[in-house]
């Protein structure tokens, strides 16, 4: 069938004058099916869209944004074909077209031809009726997203960073009111910086944790004189063969030992809520703080490996994690997480679960204090252990008894032989 290519005009938009053209929706080689919005304007009062009289290819746009059009001025030229009868808005086939990332589908509820939506009262949300409609079928409220169009128009970009921030976990919680939004500038001088990738994603997951997980968090103390005592000399016997001793590595161990223990805390919720998937494995993930932010690498095999082993891989693998070598295998299939604090101070705190683990066992900075024994005071070394766990799979009684068996080791290291 032969083609023809027909003027598409502003049609009859009442009084309205030199009106703002505030989106074009299509180019040249989009193809349209009938009613499908091709420009939005926008008057002092309104927001409207021009659809497409009838179906085709767009061949050439004759306006662009901030564009000011009337009745009768052209838009664009749309190839047709020639023997296809003049469109019914609401009945005239609707083909998809084959490139399916183009036109929108045409909408069960398209205003007729020039309908003003919202007129003559304000412009709800102050976006257009494209953008609003675009909001409805993501589930997005209009009036909740940041404008960066003119005038504090809400644009289609907005409304897709609005949803990327949501599926990215920084929107609020279900009914909570919304964060406010405090122009800091108005207070004094400010001066803003990209989030590191690492820690854009690391913070959609600890938020995806800290609202998914019920967590409690049981604290501890271990006496862990002996155990130093023992780090020291070994460590120094370690040194003259190339070799080290690291604290770390001993809480590997004995999160391993506990783990083998209480089993609970080696296991993982079933996505259904019936079931515990019990892991008869243990990699123990280490949190590493590096410049871009928090990364958590693996240690795999934990129980088969000695101490000096241990220290040696862990410090591989933070200085691994501290140049971003580190592969996204090596970050995968952790069972239970520590979060060591101990090299720069500070007391107990709480840690989140790194899911689908079951626990996290956070330890702060040992410090030498007078404690009362066999009848008189001894100055110790004391450990802050924090072991946050979830509680729809522990109870607070087995954390307590977990936790008293980790002090219980890391006071008598000789039980890890048992
Ligand atoms: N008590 C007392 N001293 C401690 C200690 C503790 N609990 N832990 C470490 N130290 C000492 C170490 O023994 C070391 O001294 P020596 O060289 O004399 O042995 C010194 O502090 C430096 O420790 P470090 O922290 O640099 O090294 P590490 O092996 O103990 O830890 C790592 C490695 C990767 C865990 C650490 O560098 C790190 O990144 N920690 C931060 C983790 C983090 O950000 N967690 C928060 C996440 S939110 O839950």
């Amino acid at each position: 069938m032969p083609n023809e290519s027909i003027p598409v005009l502003v049609p009859d938009i009442g009084d309205f004058k030199n009106v703002d053209i505030i989106e074009v929706l299509v180019k040249p080689g989009d193809p349209v099916v009938p009613e499908q919005s091709l420009i939005t304007l926008e008057s002092e009062k309104a927001a409207m869209e021009v659809p497409a009289p009838r179906g085709g290819i767009v061949r050439e746009v004759a306006v662009k944004v901030g564009d000011k059009v009337s009745q009768g001025s052209p838009i664009l030229t749309l190839e047709v074909e020639a023997a296809a009868p003049v469109a019914d808005a609401q009945s005239a086939p609707r083909p998809r077209p084959p490139d399916a990332a183009i036109p929108e589908p045409p909408r069960p509820d398209a205003p007729p031809p020039a309908a003003l939506e919202g007129a003559p009262g304000p412009v709800h949300g102050h976006a257009s009726p494209s953008v609003r409609r675009l909001a409805r079928e993501l589930g997005v409220d209009v009036a909740q997203v940041a404008g960066s169009g003119p005038k504090g128009r809400v644009v289609t970009a907005d409304v897709q960073a609005h949803v990327k921030q949501a599926m990215a976990g920084g929107s609020r919680a279900a009914g909570l009111p919304p964060p406010a939004q405090v122009d800091f500038h108005r207070f004094g001088p400010v001066a803003e910086y990209p989030l590191p990738r690492i820690r854009q994603i690391a913070g959609a997951n600890l938020h995806r944790n800290w609202v998914n997980i019920p967590h409690v968090t049981q604290f501890g103390e271990a006496d862990i004189t002996e155990l130093e005592a023992f780090r020291r000399a070994e460590g120094e016997r370690l040194k003259q063969q190339g070799g080290r001793l690291s604290l770390l590595a001993f809480f590997v161990k004995a999160s391993v030992a506990a783990l083998q223990r209480f089993p609970d805390f080696n296991s993982a919720l079933h996505p259904d809520g019936t079931r515990l998937v019990q892991r008869r494995y243990y990699h123990i993930g280490v949190a590493v703080d590096t410049p871009g932010g928090l990364v958590v690498p693996v240690v795999r095999d934990a129980e088969r490996k000695g101490l000096a082993e241990l220290s040696r891989e862990l410090a591989d693998l933070a200085g691994q994690a501290r140049a971003r070598k580190l592969t996204p295998e090596q970050m995968q299939g952790g069972c239970f997480t520590l979060s060591s604090l101990g090299g720069i101070g500070g007391g107990h705190f709480t840690p989140i679960i790194n899911a689908p683990e079951a626990a996290i066992l956070g330890v702060s900075r040992a410090q030498l204090r007078p404690v009362y024994r066999d009848g008189e005071l001894q100055p110790r070394r004391l450990l802050p252990l924090s072991l946050a766990f979830d509680h729809r799979i522990i109870d607070g009684a087995a954390a307590a008894r977990f936790v008293v068996y980790l002090e219980e080791v890391l006071a008598d290291v000789r039980r890890l032989l048992l």
